[in-house]
């Protein structure tokens, strides 16, 4: 029993979850890094459903499907955009990741996969990142120790991997 809560390196587009969530920006109408990769392997057919969602403000998370990935469901965040970390971006980091399971979790979603919001484009430390992403899955697993099966924070290379790997360790 529990949750797995565990690190993967790899490309998020290939993972056969039941969500995937996006570090997507307010257009939530696509971009570069991960977000351009999860637009490219889902298909057109994802910007059409975008659009119709209105944005997407920095630290909220909205739902779409999958379209083309593997995913049953994308789930868009807005990471905030570091500038030196005393403008509240620890806060809104963390609330992305909340907001991101909150949806997963209303969307019936048991096994969803994360990558390192903010600390590709926006510039978020990693080392400062990581445990706030572990600590706060921790925290919404505690909330609804029923609602998943397996989180996974998907790391797209090594340096991501080591510090989210040290974060796990940390109680
Ligand atoms: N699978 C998993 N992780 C990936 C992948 C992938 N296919 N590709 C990149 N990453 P970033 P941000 C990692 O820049 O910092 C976009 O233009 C990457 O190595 O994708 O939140 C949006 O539209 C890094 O560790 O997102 C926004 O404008 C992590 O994903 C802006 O970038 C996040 O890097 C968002 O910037």
């Amino acid at each position: 029993m529990g949750v797995a809560i565990q690190t993967h390196r790899g490309d998020i587009t290939k993972m056969a979850v039941d969500a995937i969530v996006n570090a997507a920006n307010s257009s939530l109408l696509g971009g570069g890094g991960v977000d351009g990769a999860i637009h490219r392997a889902a298909g057109k057919d994802l910007v059409h459903e975008c659009r119709l969602l209105g944005g997407c403000k920095t630290g909220e998370a909205k739902v779409t499907k999958g379209y083309n990935l593997p995913a049953k469901h994308i789930i868009h965040t807005v990471g905030p955009v570091w500038r030196g970390g005393g403008n509240g971006e620890p806060e809104q980091l963390a609330s992305c990741y909340r907001a991101s399971l909150h949806r997963a979790r209303e969307a019936g979603a048991r096994t969803v996969a994360i990558p390192a919001i903010s600390t590709g484009i926006y510039g978020f430390p990693l080392e400062r990142a990581a445990p706030i992403a572990v600590e706060t899955i921790r925290e919404v697993v505690a909330e609804f120790p029923t609602a998943f099966d397996r989180i996974s924070l998907v790391c797209f290379n090594d340096v991501s991997l080591q510090a989210f790997d040290a974060a796990l360790q940390e109680d």
